[in-house]
């Protein structure tokens, strides 16, 4: 049987107001390309890339949505799948970073729970154009605790940067998920050990409770050492990103499932 080509899979979504530069950013990430042509969306698109990351091979399924009001439906339907949401607004347009908020309550009423979030203040090349300033990108997304940074696809400025923290982010917590389910099924089989063992050998009620609290907490103090033996980077820098192997881009329609 063919060997897996990569360890897991993370389904990225991208949303915002349309022309923001969704399409471009993803373009810049999969393809190192820039278009300075406007070729709106429509309905959905994806592309494909593996990068490398705590020595984990991770295929990223990036969902590109089209920003115009009449997808809605379509687009919408998407949000349920995605692991992380990329939200992006153009610095050069007022509008577009006043429907953040917008996009947010999109994600709370459509996305699954615990998606981790991060938003972009795209075209920052543009300063001549600003309308948006850095400091109102920083304090909505503090608002919002959502990772934050400002992009430009066309100079290729911290695209690479906000691909890789996004999915550093949900890597932490896929980490965090499977260490505390694995702790919980250990702790099932210790009171399970127990039980067994009080049957057979009739102990005091309160040795039984101390023997199984110490179990519990050597367990504990395992994982705790585990985890620190392999961190997951606390901070959000990338630097020790690589990016490993560039699927060769698809495109077309599909289901995020
Ligand atoms: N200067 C500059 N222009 C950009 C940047 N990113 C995108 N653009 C331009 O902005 C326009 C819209 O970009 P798209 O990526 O197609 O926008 P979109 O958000 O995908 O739009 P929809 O598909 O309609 O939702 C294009 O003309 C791009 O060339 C950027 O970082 N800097
Ligand atoms: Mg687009």
């Amino acid at each position: 049987m063919a060997k897996k080509s990569f360890d897991v899979l993370f389904k990225l979504l991208l949303i915002g107001d349309s022309g923001v530069g969704k399409t471009c950013v993803l373009f810049r990430f999969s393809d190192d390309a820039f278009n300075t042509t406007f070729i709106s969306t429509i309905g959905i698109d994806f592309k494909i890339k593996t990068v490398e990351l705590q020595g984990k091979k991770i295929k990223l399924q990036i969902w590109d949505t089209a920003g115009q009001e009449r997808f809605h439906t379509i687009t919408t339907s998407y949000y349920r799948g995605a692991m992380g949401i990329m939200l992006v607004y153009d610095i050069t347009s007022e509008k577009s970073f006043d429907n953040i908020s917008k996009w947010l309550r999109n994600i709370e009423e459509h996305a699954s729970a615990g998606v981790e979030r991060m938003l972009l203040g795209n075209k920052c090349d543009m300063a001549d154009k600003r309308k948006v300033s850095k400091d109102q990108g920083e304090r909505i997304a503090r608002e919002h605790s959502i990772p934050f940074l400002e992009t430009s696809a066309k100079n290729n400025i911290n695209i690479e940067e906000a691909f890789m923290m996004l999915t550093e982010n949900i890597l932490k917590k896929v980490c965090l998920i499977v260490m505390l389910d694995s702790l919980t099924l250990k702790a099932m089989y210790v009171d399970r050990l127990l039980t067994v063992y009080e049957a057979v050998v009739p102990m005091q009620e309160d040795f039984h409770e101390c023997l199984r609290s110490l179990v519990l907490a050597i367990l504990v103090a395992h994982y705790a050492a585990h985890y620190s033996r392999n961190p997951v980077k606390a901070d959000n820098k990338p630097e020790t990103v690589r990016v490993t192997q560039r699927d060769q881009p698809k495109s077309g329609g599909g289901c995020c499932k």
